[in-house]
C-alpha cells in the first residue's frame, strides 16, 4: 500500500491537468497513488490520463454532485492509503515536495508544508527561482522576525499546545486574507478525518477550505511542519476566459464568506485560537476590501444589502477581536456595528484623505498629482473637437504609424487640427506640433480633452475614455510572437496583463491592420470587436515612396553612413525573461561583431538597432567605421530604406522590411527557449519566414557572403510571404486612414 493518496478534482482546463500530472511523474518520491475525481468535465481527458498510466491512477466521477468540496469528499471516502493529499488540477508540486513531506511521517494527524503562489508554469517558476538572489542575512532576519511573531501568538494562547499554535500560525495567521487559507499542501491522516467526521461542506462553492482546515486545526492533536515541502498554487493569468474559483466575483461569494464564518463560529471553541483568528481575518476584510467598495463602487449593493449582511456578521464577532482592534480599524468598525453607513463613509473619507496626503508628500516628484487633476478637474472640462493627441512607444520617439498619420493629417487638412505629441526629450517634429511630457499635468489634460487619440501602444491604465472621444490604435507590428489572450504564459508584464488588456482594448474605436493575417489574429489575441482598418501600415508608406532612392541618400548622409558600402541592419527584439525593472530589458549581443568586421568590412557596414525596451547600450569600441549604433534614431522605417540586408530574430521588423523585397536573415540562436518557454509563434519559423534560420555568427557571415544564393533559394517562399503579409501596403495607408477616421 502506498503512503498517501493524491486526490485531484478535475472540471476544466486540460492543459493545467497535464502539467499537474507531469509534476507527479517528475516527483522523486513515488510512494503515492492518485485518485482523479471527475466533476462533470468540460472536455474529454481520458487519453490524457491514459498517457500517465505509470502513475497508478484511479478515476471516478462525481455524478450527482458538483464542486471541489464534493470531489474531495469522494476522495476522503475512496482513498486507499492512510494519508490524503489534496492537489488541484491547475496546480503542481516540485520534484522533492513529497520526499520532504513524508521524511518524518509518523502517525501525525496533519503534516503541512508551504504554499507558493505563482502565475507561471513549472519551467518558468523554476527559472525565476534560480535567478532570485538570496541574501542570507536577510533570510536570517526574516526567520528571526517569524519566530518572534510565533512566540507572540503562543503567549496570547499560552494554554494551547505550542505545536498546534505553530500550525495555526503557518496555515492560517500567516496567510493573507481569508481566501488564501486553504486545505492544500497538507497530508491528512485519513482515520483522523473519519473519526472526527471532518469533511468539506458541499454547499459551499468558495469557502469550504477554510471551514475544513479550521476543524482540522481544532481537532488534531499531532502536527508536523515540513517547510521545504512546497505546493505550487497557480493563479490564472486569463480571468476573462479561464477564471479560477478565486477569480470569480459574485453575490454568492460575498454571502458565502459571511455564511462560512457563522458556521465556523457555531462549531469551534468560542475561547479557542481558531475562532479568534478567523474573526480577525473577517474584520480585516471588512475594513480593507469592503470599505474600498463602499467608497467607489458604482453598484449600490455595497452600501445596501452587503452592508446589512456585514453588520450582522460583525455583531456576533469574538469580543476579544473587537477589543484588540487598532485605532484605524476601530474608527471603521464602530459605526459598522451600529449599521451607520454615513458614519462609515465619513471614517473612510478621513482615512483615504490621510493616506493620499501621506503618499503625495512621501513621493517627492508628486507623481500622483497629475492623476488627481485628471480625475477631479480635466475630465470635467469639455472635449476639444479639433485636438488630436499622438503617442508612439510610450513617448520615446517620433516614429511609427502615428508619425505618418500625423504628417498625412497636416498635409491633407493644413491648420484644421491642433496636434499635440506626447514625447519625452528633444525630437524634430514638423508642422509645429505642441509637445507634452508623458505623465505630466499637460499630458493628463490632453488625455482628457482631446477629441482624437492616436497611439501605437496601449493607453495608460488610468485613462478613462469619455463619450465623444475617438481612439485610434495603430499597434506596432504584425504578430509573430503570441500575444495577450493567445499567450499561455505571461512571463513579462504584469500578471494582470490580460485583465487589463481586456479593459483597454474596449476603449479602441479603430485598430490598424497590415494584412489579413493580422486582422484575424488581432480579433483573437486582443478579443477585439471594434472596427479594423485594413489599409496596411502607415509606417510602411515611406517604403513605397516614389523618391525613395533620393530619401535613402539623404538619410545616409544625415547619419554619416559611407555611401560606397552596402548596409546590413541587425534589429533584434527583446526577451521577456531578461529584465532589470519595469520596461527595462537586458540584451546581450550574441553576434561576433569583431569577426563580422574582419570578414565583411570591405563590402559592408553594420547598422545596429536594439528594441526600445532595451536598456543596455551596445559597445562598438574598436568597430569604428564598420558598426553604427542607430538604437537612438527615431524611425526604423527610415533605416529600412537605407538597408540592403536585414538580420532580425523574432521581431516583427521583417514583416515591414519584406515590403522592400530585399534579403532577410534570421539569427535565431535561442529559438527553442523563445518558442517553447517564452512566447510561442503564430507561424512556423522553419517553413514560413522569408529567409534562413541561422544559429551562429559564422553561419550569419557565410549567408551574407553568399547572399545571392540565399535569395535564389528563398525566392519562392519570399514571394508567398510577400503576397500574404504585404498585400495591404501600397504607400497610401496614412491617407486612407486619415480619410476614414477624420473625415
Ligand atoms: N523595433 C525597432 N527596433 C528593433 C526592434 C523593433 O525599432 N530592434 C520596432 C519595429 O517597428 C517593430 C516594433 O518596434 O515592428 C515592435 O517590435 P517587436 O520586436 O516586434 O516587439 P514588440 O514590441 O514586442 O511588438 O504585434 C507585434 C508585437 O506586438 C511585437
Amino acid at each position: 500500500m502506498s503512503k498517501f493518496t493524491v486526490v485531484i478534482p478535475f472540471h476544466d482546463y486540460a492543459h493545467y491537468l497535464r502539467e499537474c500530472l507531469q509534476s507527479l511523474r517528475d516527483s522523486r518520491c513515488h510512494d503515492f497513488d492518485v485518485l482523479i475525481v471527475l466533476d462533470h468535465p468540460s472536455c474529454d481527458v481520458d487519453d490524457l490520463i491514459d498517457s500517465y498510466s505509470d502513475l497508478s491512477i484511479q478515476v471516478c466521477s462525481s455524478l450527482e454532485k458538483t464542486g471541489v468540496a464534493s470531489c474531495r469528499n469522494i476522495g476522503i471516502e475512496k482513498a486507499q492509503s492512510p494519508y490524503i493529499y489534496f492537489l488541484d488540477s491547475d496546480d503542481y508540486v516540485l520534484e522533492d515536495t513529497f520526499s520532504h513531506l513524508i521524511s518524518h511521517l509518523d502517525h501525525q494527524d496533519m503534516v503541512y508544508g508551504t504554499i507558493h503562489n505563482t502565475w507561471n508554469n513549472k519551467a518558468n517558476f523554476l527559472d525565476k527561482l534560480s535567478k532570485k538572489e538570496i541574501d542570507s542575512d536577510d533570510l536570517l532576519e526574516k526567520e528571526q522576525i517569524r519566530q518572534e511573531k510565533i512566540q507572540d501568538h503562543m503567549e496570547k494562547f499560552s494554554a494551547v499546545d505550542p505545536e498546534k499554535m505553530k500550525a495555526i500560525y503557518h496555515t492560517m495567521i500567516k496567510r493573507q486574507g481569508l481566501q488564501t487559507v486553504s486545505a492544500l499542501s497538507c497530508l491528512y491522516r485519513k482515520d483522523f478525518l473519519l473519526e472526527n467526521a471532518i469533511f468539506f461542506e458541499e454547499d459551499l462553492r468558495y469557502f469550504s477550505d477554510q471551514l475544513f482546515l479550521s476543524k482540522v486545526l481544532e481537532k488534531a492533536s499531532s502536527f508536523l511542519y515540513e517547510e521545504e515541502a512546497c505546493y505550487i498554487k497557480r493563479k490564472h493569468n486569463d480571468p476573462i476566459n479561464e477564471p479560477s474559483l478565486n477569480q470569480e466575483e459574485n453575490d454568492q461569494r460575498f454571502y458565502e464568506r459571511c455564511d462560512m464564518i457563522e458556521r465556523a463560529r457555531s462549531e469551534l471553541d468560542a475561547q479557542g485560537p481558531v475562532r479568534y483568528y478567523l474573526d480577525k481575518k473577517m474584520i480585516r476584510y471588512f475594513c480593507q476590501t469592503m470599505t474600498k467598495h463602499i467608497r467607489r463602487s458604482p453598484e449600490d449593493k455595497w452600501r445596501k444589502e452587503y452592508f446589512v449582511c456585514m453588520q450582522k456578521t460583525l455583531e456576533d464577532s469574538d469580543p476579544r477581536v473587537l477589543d484588540d482592534l487598532k485605532k484605524k480599524s476601530r474608527r471603521l468598525v464602530a459605526p459598522m456595528l451600529l449599521g451607520d453607513l454615513k458614519g462609515v463613509q465619513k471614517a473612510i473619507r478621513y482615512d483615504f484623505g490621510k493616506t493620499k496626503l501621506k503618499n503625495i508628500f512621501r513621493n517627492k516628484n508628486m507623481n500622483t498629482l497629475y492623476k488627481l487633476a485628471y480625475y477631479h478637474r480635466y475630465l470635467k472640462l469639455p472635449i476639444k473637437e479639433n485636438v488630436v493627441l499622438f503617442e508612439t512607444f510610450m513617448a520615446k520617439n517620433y516614429s511609427d504609424s502615428p508619425k505618418y498619420i500625423y504628417e498625412a493629417l497636416n498635409r491633407m487638412y493644413p491648420g484644421k487640427y491642433e496636434c499635440v505629441w506626447a514625447i519625452n526629450g528633444k525630437h524634430e517634429i514638423p508642422y509645429g506640433a505642441k509637445t507634452v511630457k508623458r505623465f505630466s499635468f499637460q499630458y493628463a489634460y490632453y488625455l482628457a480633452v482631446s477629441k482624437y487619440l492616436v497611439f501605437n501602444v496601449r493607453q495608460p491604465l488610468w485613462y478613462r475614455k469619455r463619450e465623444g472621444q475617438i481612439f485610434l490604435e495603430t499597434w506596432h507590428g504584425t504578430p509573430l510572437k503570441r500575444l495577450v489572450f493567445d499567450q499561455e504564459e505571461v512571463t513579462s508584464a504584469s500578471p494582470k496583463y490580460k485583465e487589463q488588456f481586456y479593459k483597454q482594448r474596449k476603449e479602441w474605436d479603430y485598430l490598424v491592420s497590415a494584412n489579413p493575417f493580422s486582422s484575424k489574429t488581432f480579433r483573437s489575441c486582443f478579443m477585439y470587436e471594434g472596427k479594423m482598418l485594413e489599409y496596411g501600415y502607415p509606417r510602411n508608406d515611406i517604403l513605397y515612396a516614389p523618391n525613395k532612392e533620393e530619401l535613402s541618400l539623404q538619410i545616409k548622409k544625415k547619419l554619416g553612413i559611407p555611401l560606397d558600402k552596402k548596409t546590413i541592419l541587425y534589429a533584434p527584439t527583446w526577451r521577456d525573461d531578461e529584465h532589470y525593472g519595469k520596461g527595462e530589458y537586458k540584451f546581450t549581443l550574441a553576434l561576433d561583431l569583431q569577426k563580422m568586421k574582419t570578414m565583411l568590412q570591405k563590402e559592408y557596414v553594420l547598422l545596429l538597432r536594439t528594441h526600445h525596451y532595451i536598456a543596455d547600450k551596445i559597445d562598438t569600441t574598436g568597430l569604428e567605421g564598420f558598426a553604427y549604433n542607430l538604437s537612438n534614431y527615431d524611425d526604423i522605417s527610415e533605416i529600412y530604406l537605407i538597408t540592403d540586408i536585414c538580420i532580425t530574430d523574432y521581431s516583427s521588423v521583417f514583416f515591414d522590411y519584406a515590403n522592400l523585397k530585399r534579403p532577410i536573415l534570421f539569427y535565431t540562436y535561442d529559438i527553442e527557449k523563445y518558442k517553447n518557454q517564452l512566447r510561442g509563434f503564430y507561424i512556423d519559423m522553419n517553413t514560413e519566414v522569408p529567409g534562413p534560420l541561422l544559429y551562429t555568427s559564422e553561419e550569419v557571415i557565410d549567408a551574407i557572403l553568399h547572399i545571392g544564393m540565399i535569395q535564389k533559394r528563398y525566392q519562392k517562399r519570399y514571394d508567398a510571404f510577400y503576397d500574404r503579409f504585404c498585400c495591404f501596403d501600397d504607400g497610401a495607408a496614412s491617407e486612407n486612414i486619415v480619410k476614414e477616421v477624420f473625415d
